[in-house]
Parts: structure tokens; C-alpha cells; sequence
């Protein structure tokens, strides 16, 4: 068996075979090579190491997106430390959480958001700051933390000279490097614990899949704090030696200015939606394009179709999750892509649909529960144990909370899902938190929060209230009570009052039906 490789080495790999070569192309037209890149990971790492980062401890990380960001991504990996990224829209209520629950050792946060956590320096977190450009204390000074400027950040925060070196780390397959929150039915959100060997073995099995490599130009312009955007484009770009045009967020015009000169896109499906409206998406601006990904929630079949007959491609989807990263894909070569279909799995990895009451596997053709099984599945939910178990199989599939079947020619179709769960944009929305909030305003009785097909961003929550005795709930008001606690992209984008929630039998809150009901609400809407 060939040796273990984790990202850090590989990255650090290319670095020292093309030292030169741009990793990053930004849009003002700046290069950032891959030598640049390994000098900025190895000062934030002693920097990291300063403030007493040790193998097993958390670093948070809630920042725009910037080159910079990466090199902390691999500063943390290379130390031994677990990233933890955090998305930017989150409010103080939900920082408050997921810092409470991961207690990380430092805390780097944007410059304009320092006055929100100052106070958690006294609590013991180092809290640090990162903007745009590499300005905020993560980078000042000499970089090192121990101010002789040599770059090696050989003393230890209390500057005794100890000697912590940012050393490499010395990581097994089976060591942490990542926790990623993914929000539960019930409860709160559940951090996944991925391990260095999850995202090394993910990343080759997508390497070998998409023929990935050097050669390759991606347009990245999804968000870093995800499986998508981090653990697959730039994972895939930095240990093939590859370059990104990196932009600092999605914009159909942009890309259709970058698309001559790319060999990849990676995207959620409103990418692909968006970039239909647009009219230079034509076959000629795509000549230089070898494939485009789509992922994270369901792509149209009808935007696939539009897709190829506009621009002579078929857009490549893949399904994943943030406990596993990715489990199939539809195929590069040596078969269809279909659409409708995310494929076959990976390399590695393998996928079974079973009856959810039982786990007895079914025959191609029916509908199930999608289970998985291989290296890239996460090592569990940080601190949760129970929940683990819960969600893995005896012999150990970890069930998805998808439904699907395998067609005819062995392709996964995901047809519906087990689980609660809005998808906006390609953004998980649990509904359970919105409600359990909309519930506590004096207002409401109780509530029910659903995603209806939305033209943009495939689905969008909707709440449906049932007003307390004597009360009138006014939406306006209601938006606003939740509008403190909840990233923007998971506010209601309306609220229906009814007189009751439809229940079955067993009175449980029939959300098919409301799902029916409300179904056409954005038919026509602007996308
Ligand atoms: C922004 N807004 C949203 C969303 N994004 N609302 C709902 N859902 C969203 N996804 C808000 C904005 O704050 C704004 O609020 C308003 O909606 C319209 O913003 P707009 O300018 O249209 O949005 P945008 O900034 O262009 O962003 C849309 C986007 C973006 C490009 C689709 O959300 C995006 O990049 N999504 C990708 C998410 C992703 O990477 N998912 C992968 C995770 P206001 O009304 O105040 O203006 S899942 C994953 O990793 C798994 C493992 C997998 O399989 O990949
Ligand atoms: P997350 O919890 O953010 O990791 O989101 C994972 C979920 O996104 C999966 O469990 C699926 O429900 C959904 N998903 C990801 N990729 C696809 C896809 N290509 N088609 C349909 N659903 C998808």
C-alpha cells in the first residue's frame, strides 16, 4: 500500500516542485504562487503555535474569503491543529454556539467583527484577526510571533523559549483535521470530526475521478467554510499543483469574463441557473472548458439540458455530504452523465439503498435509504457519541438521511430526503431552529418552516404559523424577531397564518402537505 499522504504534504510537494507556478489568480490580476503560499502557511503556523495551538486543538475561523484564509487552512493542518470554518453570515447567537461547543484554542475572526469577541480573550480563547488583504494580527509584525523575525516562531506565547516549533506534524490517517457543523433534526448542530485520511483519500478518489491536474485552471468562486468549495476545489487544486482564478464570491458576469481562460467550474446548481440568464454563455466562451461540476443540492434536469445544448457541455453532478465528502459522481469519461442522476460512486467508496426500518439492502430499482461506506466517511460528531452510533449501520454504513434508488445502469437517483432539511442556494437549513425561535415569540402557538421550489436558489424556507389565543402574528414583526439569531440565508422569505398545521394520526405535522399547499408561492418570481 502506498504510504499515507495527508493535504499539507501533498500541497507542500508542489510547492517544491513549482515553486513559481500561480495557486491563486485574483481579480485585480495578482498572482500568488505556491512558494508564497508555503511561506504565508508557515508563518501563520508559528503564529498559530505562539498562541499555543498544540495537535488536537481548534482552530475558528470566520473570515471573507482570501488567500490567506487557505494558507490558516494549512497552517492548521500542518500543526496539528483542527480547522474549524465558520460561515460569515453567522450572527453572534450562532458564534456563541458553535464557540461554546468546540472551545477553540484561538478565534480568527474578520477585523470589522473583533468588538463582537474581545470579551472571549478573557475567557481564555486567543482571538485573532484576518481581513481581505492579509491585514489583522494574524499576519503582523514578523509573522512569527517570537520577534527575531526568522519566520520560525521558536518561542511559546509566554516567550520563554521553549522552543514550540511550528513543526510539521506528523499526522496518521486517523487524527482530526477538520470539524465542520452540520445542523441535526433535533437539537443543535453537530460538529463532524473529518480526519486527515477523510479529506487525503476524498481529494485522490476526485483527482482520479475528474482527471485533475496540473494543467487544470479552476474558476473557484464558491464559499471556503464548506465540503464544496474548501475540501474539494481547493483541496483538488493545491495537491495537483493546479491554479485557481479566486474570486471572492459568485458573479455570472465574472465568470463569463474568466470562462476563455479555465479548464473547470465548480458549483452549487444556482450557479448554473444564474449563468443560463446570462448571454455570453455561449460555446465559443467555453472552448478552453473541460468540465463543469455541480453539486450540493438537486441541479434541474431541465438547466442540465439547457446547459448542453447552449454550450456543447453536460454538467458533471456529484453527491456529497458534509460527513462524508463525496460519494458519487456521474461518470468523467467511459459513460453518460444523466441527469437526474449524481452516479456512480467514487473510487473506494461504497453506497447501498436499504429499507430505513430495517437496513435490509433492496433490490436495484426500489427506493431507500442511501447508506455509505468508506475512508471518506467522518470519524463521528465531535463529543456526541451516542449520536454517532445512532447514525452508523453494525457493519458500519452511516446512514445518509437521503432517499434514493439505483437505476439500470447502476446510477444513484436521490428522489427525496429522510431528513428535514431546506437546501437555499446550496446552503443547509434546518427548520427546526427556525421554529423552535418562531415559537417563542408571544404571538405564535406553534409553527411549521418548509422549503418550496424557489427559480434561484432550487428551494426557499417559508414559515406557516398558527397564531396564540387572541393574537395576530404579523409577519413584518415576526421576520424581525428572527432576524437577530439567524444567518440571512435562513430567514423565512414569508410567513402564511393558518388556523392549524395538518397532522396525520399519530399527530405529527404533515409538511408534504404543506410543501403541496405552498408549492407555487415563488412559480413566478424574479430569480
Ligand atoms: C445569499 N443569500 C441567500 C443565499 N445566499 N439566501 C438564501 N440562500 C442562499 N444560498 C441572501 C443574501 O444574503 C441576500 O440577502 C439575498 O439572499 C440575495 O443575495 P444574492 O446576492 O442573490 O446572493 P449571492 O451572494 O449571489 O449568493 C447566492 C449563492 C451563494 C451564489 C448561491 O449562496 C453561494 O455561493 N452558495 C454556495 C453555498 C455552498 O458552497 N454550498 C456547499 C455546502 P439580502 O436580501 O439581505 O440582500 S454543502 C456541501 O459542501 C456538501 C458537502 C456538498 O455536497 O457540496
Ligand atoms: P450538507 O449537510 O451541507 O453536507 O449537505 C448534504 C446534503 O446535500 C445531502 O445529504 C443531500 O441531501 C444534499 N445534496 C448534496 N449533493 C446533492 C446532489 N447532487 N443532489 C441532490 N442533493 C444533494
Amino acid at each position: 500500500m502506498a504510504p499515507f499522504t495527508t493535504i499539507y504534504r501533498s500541497f507542500v510537494e508542489q510547492a517544491e516542485r513549482r515553486p513559481d507556478k500561480a495557486l491563486f489568480e485574483l481579480p485585480d490580476g495578482q498572482r500568488i504562487t505556491y512558494r508564497e503560499t508555503a511561506e504565508t502557511v508557515r508563518r501563520t503556523a508559528a503564529r498559530l503555535v505562539a498562541d499555543g495551538v498544540t495537535p488536537g486543538d481548534r482552530v475558528a475561523v470566520q473570515v471573507e474569503k482570501s488567500p490567506e484564509a487557505i494558507a490558516l487552512y494549512l497552517a492548521t493542518l500542518r500543526i496539528g491543529g483542527v480547522f474549524l470554518p465558520l460561515n460569515t453570515a453567522y450572527t453572534g447567537a450562532e458564534m456563541e454556539y458553535f464557540i461554546g461547543d468546540a472551545r477553540p484554542r484561538v478565534l480568527v475572526c474578520s477585523p470589522d467583527r473583533l468588538a463582537d469577541h474581545v470579551h472571549r480573550a478573557e475567557q481564555g480563547l486567543v482571538v485573532e484577526t484576518l481581513g481581505t488583504t492579509g491585514d489583522g494580527t494574524l499576519l503582523d509584525g514578523d509573522g512569527d510571533g517570537d520577534g527575531d523575525g526568522d519566520g520560525d516562531g521558536d518561542r511559546d506565547r509566554d516567550g520563554n523559549g521553549n522552543g514550540r516549533h511550528a513543526k510539521v506534524f506528523d499526522a496518521s490517517a486517523d487524527d482530526p483535521a477538520a470539524i465542520l457543523y452540520t445542523s441535526g433534526t433535533t437539537g443543535r448542530s453537530k460538529g463532524a470530526v473529518l480526519s486527515h485520511g477523510n479529506l487525503a483519500s476524498n481529494c485522490r478518489a476526485l483527482l482520479e475521478a475528474w482527471e485533475y491536474t496540473a494543467e487544470d485552471r479552476l474558476i473557484h468562486a464558491l464559499p471556503i467554510f464548506h465540503i464544496h468549495g474548501l475540501f474539494v476545489a481547493v483541496n483538488m487544486t493545491l495537491t495537483a499543483g493546479a491554479s485557481m482564478y479566486y474570486l471572492p464570491k459568485f458573479d455570472a458576469g465574472t465568470i463569463a469574463d474568466l470562462l476563455p481562460g479555465a479548464t473547470v467550474l465548480m458549483g452549487v446548481p444556482t450557479f448554473y441557473t444564474r449563468l443560463l440568464k446570462n448571454d455570453r454563455l455561449t460555446q465559443e466562451a467555453c472552448a478552453s472548458m473541460r468540465l463543469f461540476v455541480s453539486g450540493s443540492a438537486p441541479l434541474l434536469a431541465s438547466d442540465h439540458q439547457a446547459f448542453e445544448a447552449r454550450t456543447g457541455h453536460a454538467i458533471l453532478e456529484r453527491y456529497g455530504m458534509t460527513e462524508t465528502g463525496m460519494n458519487t459522481t456521474n461518470p468523467y469519461t467511459g459513460g453518460p452523465r444523466k441527469p437526474g442522476t449524481v452516479g456512480i460512486p467514487l473510487p473506494g467508496t461504497e453506497i447501498r439503498v436499504v429499507d430505513g426500518a430495517t437496513g435490509r439492502p433492496l433490490p436495484d430499482g426500489e427506493v431507500g435509504s442511501i447508506e455509505v461506506r468508506g475512508p471518506n466517511v467522518f470519524t463521528g460528531y465531535w463529543q456526541l457519541p451516542e449520536k454517532t452510533a445512532a447514525e452508523f449501520r453494525e457493519d458500519g454504513f452511516f446512514i445518509t438521511g437521503d432517499l434514493g434508488r439505483i437505476d439500470e445502469d447502476g446510477y444513484l437517483r436521490i428522489v427525496g430526503r429522510g431528513k428535514d432539511l431546506v437546501i437555499s442556494g446550496g446552503y443547509n437549513i434546518y427548520p427546526k431552529e427556525i421554529e423552535e425561535l418562531l415559537d417563542a415569540h408571544p404571538t405564535v402557538r406553534e409553527s411549521a418552516v418548509i422549503g418550496v421550489p424557489h427559480p434561484d436558489f432550487g428551494e426557499t424556507v417559508v414559515a406557516v404559523v398558527v397564531p396564540a389565543p387572541d393574537q395576530q402574528p404579523q409577519e413584518a414583526e415576526l421576520l424581525d424577531f428572527v432576524a437577530k439569531d439567524l444567518a440571512r440565508f435562513k430567514h423565512p422569505r414569508t410567513v402564511r397564518v393558518v388556523d392549524a398545521l395538518p397532522r396525520n394520526v399519530m399527530g405529527k405535522v404533515q409538511k408534504a402537505e404543506l410543501r403541496k399547499r405552498y408549492a407555487d408561492l415563488f412559480a413566478g418570481a424574479d430569480a
